[in-house]
């Protein structure tokens, strides 16, 4: 009687095929949204363009929430000791002020005072959900599922690149120096990524280990997608009371 393999019996893939599977991910990678297209050939109003900033802003601040998450559940020292290092670059240390002080200078660039991206009252509820979604996702799975969904950086500096010339030959409005992050953000996020694709590669040896780690980078894509379906939609509730 031919036996059923179970689910947990199935073979594990080789690292090379694990590898290529994650990397077909790409095709959910939100470079290839409606909303980026048309940032991408020039087409966004300046409104369009500060509801983009006011919302990514949110995604960007709860960046170290969620590698602090990652760290507080591994249980390996040298992997915590390469890990914090993103949290640095993002709240950054005395000497260098990291990314979300950058990002803040986006915000200044395009038109919104500090206080508007910190007090979150352009914050779309969709991508309120979504970036909470990926916290409380990074705190509830293990270590490795959580850095598997940071695996989108595999694609982040093929879009960055092409967004920031967007940004530099479009967008003539908007002083250049405001586009600081995603210049520091071409260098730090191939190493990111290739940090955080070893480490997959290495601990998820099964194949439903290899499998939840491909659902969790498709979970990040589809939640980079819907952050932009709502940035794309805009503001859609009845006029909120100015804060
Ligand atoms: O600026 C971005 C960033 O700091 C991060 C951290 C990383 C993660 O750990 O999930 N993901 C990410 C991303 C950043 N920028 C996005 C963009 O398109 O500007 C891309 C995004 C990502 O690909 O996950």
């Amino acid at each position: 009687m031919q036996l059923v393999k179970q689910e947990s019996e199935k073979a594990s893939w080789k690292k090379e095929e694990f590898e290529s599977v994650l990397y077909s991910q790409k095709t959910r990678y939100h470079h290839l949204h409606p909303f980026h297209r048309r940032m991408n050939e020039g087409l966004l109003t300046p409104t369009e363009i500060r509801n983009w900033a006011a919302n990514r802003f949110y995604y960007q601040k709860n960046i170290p929430l969620k590698d602090a998450a990652i760290m507080s559940n591994c249980p390996h020292r040298e992997v915590r000791r390469e890990w914090i290092e993103r949290i640095i670059d993002h709240d950054g240390r005395s000497q260098e002020e990291g990314g979300i002080e950058a990002w803040l200078q986006l915000g200044q660039a395009v038109g919104l005072s500090r206080s508007e991206l910190l007090d979150e009252r352009h914050v779309l509820p969709s991508v309120r959900y979504a970036v909470d979604a990926y916290v409380n996702f990074c705190r509830n799975s293990s270590w490795i599922i959580a850095i598997a969904a940071s695996l989108t950086e595999l694609f982040g500096p093929d879009a960055i690149k092409v967004r920031l010339a967007a940004l530099e030959s479009h967008y003539s409005w908007i002083d250049p120096a405001g586009f600081e992050y995603f210049r520091v953000r071409l260098k730090k996020a191939p190493r990111d990524a290739k940090y955080a694709l070893n480490l997959v590669l290495q601990h998820c040896k099964s194949r439903d280990r290899q499998e939840q780690a491909v659902q969790a980078l498709e979970f990040k894509c589809d939640l980079l997608w819907s952050q932009l379906d709502a940035i794309d939609r805009g503001e859609t509730r009845p006029c909120v009371e100015e804060k």
